[in-house]
């Protein structure tokens, strides 16, 4: 009996942390970049915030309908721009990061049904301690990409 009551505090702990968590995060600015048609890849781009008084961490971001997103950032290395596989992305309290098109992102692998301007695309992130965040994120088109990040 008094496993059982440990447990449930234990539970009662996680459950009281995560809506803590759920708080402090906000999703702004987000979009998800069309598809080129015959491509399996695209990259997902928005602002996080952490308006809380701890920390947070992405550690990964998953979806119903695409079996492999990655955190990715944009690298200069040997006079060419390449891209790199992030392990996660810290946010500190009352800071936030922007993914972004040249910068960070979420690389959007194997995606069967190619998606379209006009359609939106659920992707949940995961932060440290299993903490998962769902966004419903608007398909840009790629000319209406470039150009916002030109206007920038
Ligand atoms: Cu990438």
């Amino acid at each position: 009996m008094k496993t059982f009551s440990t447990l449930f505090s234990a539970l009662l702990l996680i459950a009281s942390s995560f809506s803590v968590m759920a708080q402090q995060v906000a999703v702004s600015d987000g979009h998800v970049r069309e598809v080129i048609p015959g491509n399996t890849v695209t990259s997902a781009y928005m602002t996080i915030s952490n308006t809380g008084k701890s920390g947070l961490k992405l550690v990964g971001a998953k979806s119903d309908t695409i079996p492999r997103i990655e955190i990715h950032e944009h690298i200069m290395a040997d006079g060419m721009m390449k891209m790199r596989q992030k392990s996660h992305i810290d946010i500190a309290a009352g800071d936030n990061v922007v993914l972004q098109p040249m910068g960070l992102h979420l690389m959007l692998f194997g995606l069967s049904s190619p998606v379209k301007a006009g359609q939106s695309q659920d992707i949940t992130l995961i932060f440290e301690g299993g903490f998962e965040y769902k966004v419903t994120l608007p398909v840009h088109s790629i000319k209406k990409a470039k150009k916002h990040h030109h206007h920038h």
